[in-house]
């Protein structure tokens, strides 16, 4: 596996390790050892060689002179952000007796992992760091930050995270990208779609923000934050009162088809105009648009399930391809993730026996500020790795105390001194994708790819998967899970009876062609994995869970009586925080701008390109308006996580709520509500 690393001159294929549906496939420009340029893969079915401006500049990253090489352990106060080197040993060492002497004394639940998908690979994100913290019996983490609202609303009515194939949405005439904002966060989706519309297909963009995808539309539908259920209910009124509907499909492939049609008599356009701020003759255009032109295709994006009731609005919308039989028809129907396509045996690479049957405690990862703040058997330990929890989650100012804590033993792998790093005891330097040998999977496009290591690592730096064996190792445990090569733990993990999808995908496989498809087939006729089989419409298993059965508008949570609802969305030049303390992406991306409505800017005597505070019980953040008609009064909309800079309140996190969405214990990042005045 060390042929790569070994030529010190060539090409070689790589894959995109960053957390976007689009997964490309890359080709990495080697001279004397050193990555040079990275390219896309022409040959990638899919992204076909194009890829975003963020990864095209990905050396400014691999090779900025801020990333670190060595171990480090703090010398400074918590969050001063002073260190010095020291040896691996002593970082083991140092991490293995404070854990050993935490669990002699409070358990092992006293300690916790906290971590995201800052690389996608999966034994980087769910492999042998998993096996550790189930061997270790550590607290568990709810991984919930990012689309697991939306997940378990389209769950009830699909089974599961399953969709269309994307390639197939080239014969689609009708895009409605919902609460995505593609052209930044899904290009290839969007290339697609684009290549669609020269057969003449129309894109419909449903968003609060006029941003990148909604300047793209053919048509650009504004509307205010968190009730697109609301505007899904009214369009199913308008199929069913004009007989769009498929009755042979809803008959066939769906249950509670007659439970629906009369409970959306009560959402007339006129009544969801009122909740939603569309125009009665845009609800009934766009439905009989839906209605009327196929195949129909939605994208729901994670927007929309980052309010309060998020996994109610994506259990909504994906009702509507069930009731115009959209499924049946190639290029028809929706994608909200299919992940399900490409699951691999999670049980043979996360080990959970290793917990020996342990009922330990779960944290949900969004509201990780107040566990830190718990009195009652605290958090005495927290290890981070693939996240930056001190930017990235919600109701920042609350995660900051937690980590300033004096009496937390903090260790962050990563390969910048992130914000978060800043408040670390001990912090360890990763290694990049590149360097490392994993497995992918997109949540989009269906082929699984292969990354083996192409440079050294930088410095000193280690895998994730490194990292917990020597932990492991530190901790004694000798089980042979802890031993495991990479290529064993594909195997493993490939190695999944469950998913009929993933036969022909191997290991050799994916060595031999850097890319295999998952066998796709058509969802109808078939049977999906609802309890019933069928598209749930009506379902019994929500009711059982304490949901309303069908379809419903559920306004979202009183935040207090403030006059703006906030939405801190991503941009297009950082992938989360990631990039963000890289010179050249904040330079493409240049500042953080919020949109504000003409008419409010007016009122509060605002002018464009004034520096305005935005705070509320939570925090403050000072930004520069771009005042416009972006998006609707009472509405304002900030793009990005920047990193900290001296003197500037970029922070948007310090306003967000830590209140817990509907269901999957999703985060309700822009359910916030804020006052805006000059600064
Ligand atoms: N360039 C770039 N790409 C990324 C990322 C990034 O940070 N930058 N992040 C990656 C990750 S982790 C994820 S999860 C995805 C996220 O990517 P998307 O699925 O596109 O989700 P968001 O960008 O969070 O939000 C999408 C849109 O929803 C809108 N929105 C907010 N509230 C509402 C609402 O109530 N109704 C409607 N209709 N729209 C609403 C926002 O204005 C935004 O334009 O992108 C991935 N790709
Ligand atoms: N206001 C607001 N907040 C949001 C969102 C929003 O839309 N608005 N989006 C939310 C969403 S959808 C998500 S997914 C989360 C994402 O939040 P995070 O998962 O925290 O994502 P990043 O900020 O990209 O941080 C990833 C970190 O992992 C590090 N990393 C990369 N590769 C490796 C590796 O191999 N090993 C180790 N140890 N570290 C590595 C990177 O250097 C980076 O510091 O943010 C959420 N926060
Ligand atoms: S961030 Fe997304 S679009 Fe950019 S290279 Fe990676 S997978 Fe492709
Ligand atoms: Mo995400």
């Amino acid at each position: 596996m060390n042929s790569y690393i070994n030529q010190l001159d060539g090409v070689f294929p790589s894959v995109c390790s960053l957390d976007c549906p689009d997964q490309c496939g890359l080709l990495l420009h080697k001279k004397n050892g050193k990555i040079i340029k990275v390219e896309g893969d022409p040959d990638h079915p899919v992204t076909k060689g194009n890829i975003c401006n963020k990864v095209r500049n990905m050396t400014a990253r691999l090779y900025d002179p801020k990333r670190m090489q060595y171990p480090l352990k703090r010398i400074g106060n918590k969050g001063d952000g002073k260190f010095e080197r020291i040896s691996w040993e002593e970082a083991i060492d140092t991490i293995t007796s404070k854990w050993k002497d935490l669990i002699n004394q409070n358990g092992p639940e006293s300690i916790l992992p906290y971590s995201f998908y800052g690389n996608m690979g999966n034994l980087s994100a769910e492999g042998m760091d998993r096996r550790f913290f189930n061997r270790l019996g550590a607290s568990r983490l709810e991984r919930s930050i990012c689309n697991s609202a939306g997940s378990s609303g389209y769950r009830y009515t699909m089974g599961g995270s399953i969709g269309v194939d994307p390639e197939d949405t080239i014969h689609s005439k009708l895009f409605i990208f919902w609460g995505v904002n593609a052209v930044s966060t899904n290009m290839h989706q969007v290339t697609i779609a684009q290549q669609a519309r020269k057969n003449g297909a129309k894109i419909v963009v449903i968003d609060v923000h006029k941003n990148q995808t909604g300047r793209w539309a053919d048509w650009f539908i504004p509307i205010l934050p968190g009730t697109d259920s609301a505007l899904a209910l009214g369009i199913m009124h308008v199929l069913f009162a004009e007989k769009m509907e498929d009755a042979d499909f809803l008959e066939k492939y769906t249950v509670g088809a007659e439970e629906l049609r009369q409970h959306v008599l009560q959402y007339d356009p006129q009544t969801v105009s009122a909740i939603t701020g569309v125009p009665v003759e845009d609800i009934y255009r766009l439905a009989r648009m839906y209605g009327q032109i196929s195949p129909a295709f939605i994208r729901i994006g994670n927007g929309i399930q980052h309010h309060d009731n998020g996994g109610m609005c994506v259990r909504t919308i994906s009702c509507l391809p069930g009731i115009t039989g959209q499924w049946r028809v190639k290029g028809g129907g929706a994608i909200k993730g299919n992940s399900v396509y490409l699951s691999h045996n999670a049980r043979a690479l996360q080990r959970p026996d290793l917990l020996k049957n342990k009922a330990t405690r779960s944290i949900n990862m969004n509201a990780i500020g107040k566990a830190l703040l718990e009195t009652e058997d605290p958090i005495r330990s927290l290890f981070v790795y693939n996240s930056n929890p001190a930017v990235v989650a919600p109701d920042a100012n609350k995660v900051r105390e937690g980590l300033m804590r004096e009496d937390l033993f903090t260790v962050v792998h990563d390969l910048f001194l992130t914000e978060t790093a800043a408040f670390a005891d001990i912090v360890l330097p990763a290694a990049a994708s590149f360097e490392t040998m994993d497995f992918y999977a997109s949540y989009w496009h269906n082929y699984m790819q292969i990354q083996q290591p192409v440079t050294e690592v930088y410095g000193e730096s280690k895998s994730n998967t490194d990292v917990f064996k020597l932990l492991a190792d530190g901790m004694g445990f000798d089980e042979q899970a802890f031993k495991d090569s990479e290529e064993d733990m594909i195997e493993q993990a490939l190695d999944n009876p469950y998913n009929p999808y993933l036969e022909g995908i191997s290991l050799q496989n994916l060595l031999e062609n850097q890319f295999v498809k998952a066998k796709i087939t058509p969802l109808f006729p078939g049977k999906l994995s609802t309890p019933s089989g069928k598209i749930e419409l009506y379902s019994k298993q929500m009711l059982k869970d304490g949901y309303d059965p069908l379809p419903v508008y559920n306004p979202i949570a009183d935040d207090g009586d403030l006059p703006f609802l906030f939405i801190p969305a991503p941009n297009h030049h950082f992938l989360n925080s990631t990039f963000s303390n890289n010179t050249r992406h904040v330079a493409l991306e240049k500042e953080p701008r919020l949109h504000m409505n003409v008419k409010d800017a007016r009122r509060l005597g605002i002018g464009d390109g004034d520096i305005v505070r935005i705070h509320n019980h939570r925090g403050e953040c000072e930004l520069k308006t771009a005042v416009g008609e972006n998006v609707l009064p009472g509405v304002l909309v900030s793009q990005g996580l920047w990193a900290d800079r001296p003197g500037a309140k970029q922070l948007v996190n310090a306003l967000t709520p830590d209140r817990i969405a509907d269901m999957g214990g999703g985060a309700t990042f822009f359910s916030g509500r804020v006052h805006a005045g000059k600064a």
